[in-house]
């Protein structure tokens, strides 16, 4: 067992049953050209979450500690996107339209892959999710049963979005979900940082938020 520096408060975990999930650090979140600024977003706002996923990536890796990457996105005749995703909103580009990395949010197209920084190494699991919360429609559950997992680490994009649902439906699958605040990121740096608050308030209502650094300390 060891302890991690958080908020609301600290937290005793044995690190062969946690797992660090790092969320969508795709290119299509990320890269000029993809889903995130056809939205209207500036997607370099989203920089800021490398170094620390990076951090976090690696001293899970010393640690031998279970490493999961999500990409969202949809398969290419988009029979798993639902027309009220695919339909919402006036974005440059929908979903499906080809890009300068390809088709938006189509598995397989360039902008679809995480981004050369965080590249998932050999053995990693990667896992595909059509929807906003990793646990929708995958077999992360499956996994993480199988693996003993009682705890996750989250980081990636967008705080309030990808982050924050699967934190959601991991705290009500009985996980206890820890937010890497600085390894998050948000194109709205006040839902980030309300985003944040939110899962530790009231007693950590849905989890707790830490950072990349003391994660890093807690496995070393
Ligand atoms: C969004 C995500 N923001 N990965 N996806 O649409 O948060």
């Amino acid at each position: 067992m060891t302890t991690i520096t958080a908020e609301p408060s600290p937290l005793a975990f044995d690190p062969a049953r946690a797992a660090l999930v790092v969320i969508d650090m795709q290119r299509d979140f990320l890269e000029p050209g993809g889903f995130g600024e056809t939205l209207g977003n500036d997607v370099s706002l989203l920089a800021a979450a490398v170094g620390p996923c990076q951090t976090a990536l690696k001293a899970a890796r010393a640690a031998g500690m279970l490493v999961i990457h999500t990409r969202e996105g949809h398969r290419p005749d988009l029979a798993d996107a639902p027309p009220a995703k695919v339909e919402r909103g006036a974005p440059s580009r929908r979903i499906g339209d080809p890009g300068p990395m390809g088709r938006i949010l189509v598995r397989g197209e360039p902008g679809h892959d995480i981004v050369d920084a965080l590249a998932p190494a050999p053995g990693e699991v990667v896992l595909d999710k059509p929807g906003k919360g990793a646990f929708h429609q995958t077999d992360l559950m499956q996994i993480l049963v199988n693996r003993g997992v009682d705890t996750l680490f989250v980081a990636g994009v967008t705080t309030e979005v990808c982050v924050h649902t699967t934190i959601r439906e991991g705290n009500d699958r009985g996980f206890r979900c820890v937010a890497l605040g600085d390894a998050c990121a948000s194109y709205f740096p006040e839902f980030h940082r309300v985003g944040l608050e939110m899962i530790k308030a009231q007693g950590g209502i849905f989890g707790w938020v830490s950072n990349a650094a003391a994660f890093a300390d807690a496995l070393s």
